[in-house]
């Protein structure tokens, strides 16, 4: 996998890095990406048909069954050469800010400190009636879990479709995508907004754009650089082309 030169020099030269990743990122971890998580048991239904507090309220105990086994299959994936070479470029870079979407909570483990969750956690619940992250519960076969101290139904800490993303995340990924000189999109087919529209917010600012995924998206026409590879291929490769230890 060859890294544009051009691209080398750039990075070396910025000061301010600013990466969305998405599903992509984890597929070599072996978690499915959002658009074939519903392979096998899940495939009858669309991602959007089950995240969304409409589907929940429809049939909590099939959104909640969802949610836990992809907790389940979590648990099981370990971070991959991708998220490893995100958390190593954060340290090589005075500014570096990781947005993701993912859910996994992968780049944390994988060392990365900057990271914005603009979609939640997967690891973590809240009380659909008052919000609130709820760490234990009592766990008498309900399902879903009650709430311990309103009774109200418990749910993902993940913002699903149609839930505004929670504001500071969004205010400070929009402002990293605004003043950063270089944009990474990685792993991502740049559909879900408001995520899909950080890389455009920086390349109206002069960031150069790069582009890590092996297939053709949205975004890949404004891209400065389009490296067609997988993320645990070429990034391991760019960060030591770069910054070579
Ligand atoms: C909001 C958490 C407003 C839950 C997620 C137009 C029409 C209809 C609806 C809308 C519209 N415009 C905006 C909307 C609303 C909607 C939306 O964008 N819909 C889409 C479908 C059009 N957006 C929302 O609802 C957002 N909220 O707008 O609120 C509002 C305002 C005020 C008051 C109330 C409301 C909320 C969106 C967040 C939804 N939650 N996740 C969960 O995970 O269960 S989204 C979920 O799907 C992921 O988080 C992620 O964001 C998205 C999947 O996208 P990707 O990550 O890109 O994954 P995907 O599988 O699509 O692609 C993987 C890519 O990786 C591919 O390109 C592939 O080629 C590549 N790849 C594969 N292997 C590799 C690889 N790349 C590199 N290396 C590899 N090895």
């Amino acid at each position: 996998m060859e890294i544009p030169p051009h691209l080398v020099d750039i990075l070396r030269k910025a000061r301010r890095v600013a990466v969305l990743t998405g599903a992509g990122v984890s597929a070599e971890s072996g978690v499915p990406t959002f658009r074939d998580t519903l392979t096998g048991l899940w495939s009858q239904y669309r991602p959007e048909d089950l995240a969304t507090p409409q589907a929940f309220l429809k049939d909590p105990r099939k959104v909640w069954e969802w949610y836990a086994s992809r907790r389940e299959r979590l648990s099981l994936a370990q971070p991959n050469p991708g998220h490893l070479a995100l958390a190593e470029m954060e340290g090589h870079l005075p500014g570096f800010t990781l947005i993701t979407q993912n859910v996994d909570g992968l780049h944390w483990r994988a060392g990365s400190r900057n990271v914005i969750e603009l979609h939640g956690n997967l690891a973590r619940v809240k009380c659909f009636q008052e919000g609130t992250v709820v760490e234990q519960w009592l766990d008498d076969g309900t399902i879903p879990p009650r709430c311990p101290s309103c009774g109200g139904m418990l749910r993902p800490d993940v913002v699903w479709f149609g839930e505004k993303l929670p504001p500071e995340a969004l205010q400070h990924a929009t402002r990293a995508s605004q003043e950063c000189q270089v944009f990474f999109s990685i792993g991502t087919s740049g559909v879900v907004e408001p995520a899909a529209s950080l890389p455009y917010w920086a390349s109206e600012r002069g960031a150069v754009i790069v582009e890590v995924n092996p297939e053709h998206t949205p975004l890949t026409p404004h891209a400065d650089f389009a490296l067609h590879a997988p993320a645990g291929e070429a990034l391991p490769i760019l960060v030591k082309r770069t910054w070579g230890l």
